[in-house]
């Protein structure tokens, strides 16, 4: 299927705006759904919405199985070894924080070191500094060399005997740098750490292998790969979540329940209180569906085609700088940008006015900002659906803005 074809599968696409057919470049943010997703998610609210675990009417096992089924369909989509390594949860954010609380809380002691690098997600650096302010722990990072990568070398010279979590992401929302996470989990792992992946912006776009990786850890978040926002997952070696505590204490995760006393359900539902994302899930699954019929090869192809296909073009405007690496290899369908003199919330005000979106500001990403010497950057970020032709908007409008903006100053 060519990226013409699949737009049609997206409703949402097929829509003018500001009297423009809409061209969506902000993908890093969130992705758009299928109508194959969108199906599944309304089949479950018209059919067999129903609570999960408990029933043992229809519609409850029905639901069950659709939910625990998702399950199935993420731990083969990310190639963990059983679905006890698979936890749902709200998303990327939600299960970084959980590794955070639940075994960085209780695994890290005052002295011992956090290493994370400069170019973090917020949600890849919050949880950590707390973790570093409650235990006394000191958090490191792994500077980035010149073209916005990480050398091995660095890392390194960063990890230490006394590091216990190295947290780094797979693919930066900012520079579409892709880390070679696995190296670093090797190296991570030479000296007694945990490696925790933050997988946001990888699992959407490029086979993800948990087991290649040899991570401990491993984040991810439906919105961005087609599902529905709300529902995300958290990868975690068998053997370390069996030893963790789960953080959210209530209905569904307990076995028994006594006066002062309490035991947890095994493994994935003790981190899974409360009446679950079920729809989410089942959203999740469907999209995911979706994604393995397309291919992931074929998905990332695409990618590094528009990618190479996009900075080519755009380096042919005057004054417009691309951060990150200049190799198109390096990097997965991401182009960070400032247009010179034209502030970055600007550009995405009239690209907006000719049906582009496209997003401006710091990318939850204030470290890299200051590393670039930046406050804000303009943002494109490409998925299954754009095309050659959505690039080409980009550009001659780019041009249109450079040109709006040299008559008025
Ligand atoms: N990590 C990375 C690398 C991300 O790109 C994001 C979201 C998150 C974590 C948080 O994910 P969430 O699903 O829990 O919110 N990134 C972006 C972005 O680049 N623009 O909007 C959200």
């Amino acid at each position: 299927m060519n990226p013409y074809e699949i737009r049609k599968l997206f409703p949402i696409l097929n829509q003018e705006v500001n009297g423009q057919p809409l061209v969506y470049l902000d993908s890093a943010a969130t992705s758009q759904k299928p109508a194959v997703v969108i199906e599944a998610i309304e089949q479950y609210y018209r059919g067999y919405n129903s609570n999960v675990h408990r029933g043992v009417h229809t519609l409850g096992t029905k639901a069950t199985d659709a939910y625990e089924g998702a399950r199935e369909k993420v731990r083969k989509f990310i190639n963990a070894s059983s679905i006890e390594e698979i936890i749902f949860t709200r998303g990327t954010t939600t299960s970084l924080n959980t590794v955070a609380r639940s075994y960085g809380l209780a695994n890290v002691q005052e002295g011992d070191e956090i290493v994370i690098s400069y170019m973090e997600h917020h949600s890849n650096i919050i949880p950590w500094q707390q973790v570093a302010k409650q235990t006394g722990a000191v958090l490191k990072y792994i500077p980035l060399q010149e073209d916005g990568t990480i050398s091995l070398d660095d890392v390194r010279a960063t990890v230490t005997n006394a590091t216990k979590i190295v947290s780094v992401m797979h693919v930066s929302n900012v520079l579409g740098t892709i880390n070679p996470v696995k190296e670093i989990a090797a190296i991570a792992h030479e000296h007694g750490a945990i490696m925790v992946v933050d997988g946001a912006q990888s699992t959407p776009h490029l086979k993800v292998d948990v087991q290649d990786l040899d991570c401990d850890f491993f984040a991810l978040s439906g919105h961005k790969m087609a599902a529905p926002t709300g529902i995300g997952a958290l990868y975690g070696k068998k053997e370390l979540l069996e030893n963790m505590e789960p953080i959210e204490f209530g209905g569904e995760m307990i076995d028994f329940v006594g006066l002062y006393e309490s035991t947890w359900k095994e493994l994935p539902w003790k981190f899974e209180g409360g009446t679950p994302i079920i729809a989410g899930a089942i959203g999740l699954g469907a999209a995911i569906d979706f994604l393995e019929e397309i291919g992931l090869d074929n998905i990332e192809r695409h990618e590094h085609h528009l990618a190479a296909y996009a900075m080519e073009k755009m380096s042919t405007i005057e004054g417009l700088t691309i951060y990150g690496p200049k190799d198109s290899a390096k990097r997965a369908g991401v182009i960070t940008f400032n247009l010179e003199d034209v502030h970055p919330h600007d550009v995405a005000t009239v690209l907006d006015a000719d049906g582009i979106a496209v997003r401006a500001g710091h990318h939850c990403a204030q470290p890299l900002m200051k590393w670039l010497d930046v406050s804000a950057t303009a943002r494109a970020s490409f998925y299954l659906y754009n095309t050659e032709e959505d690039i080409d908007k980009l550009v001659s409008s780019l041009i249109k803005t450079k040109e709006y903006f040299s008559n008025v100053f």
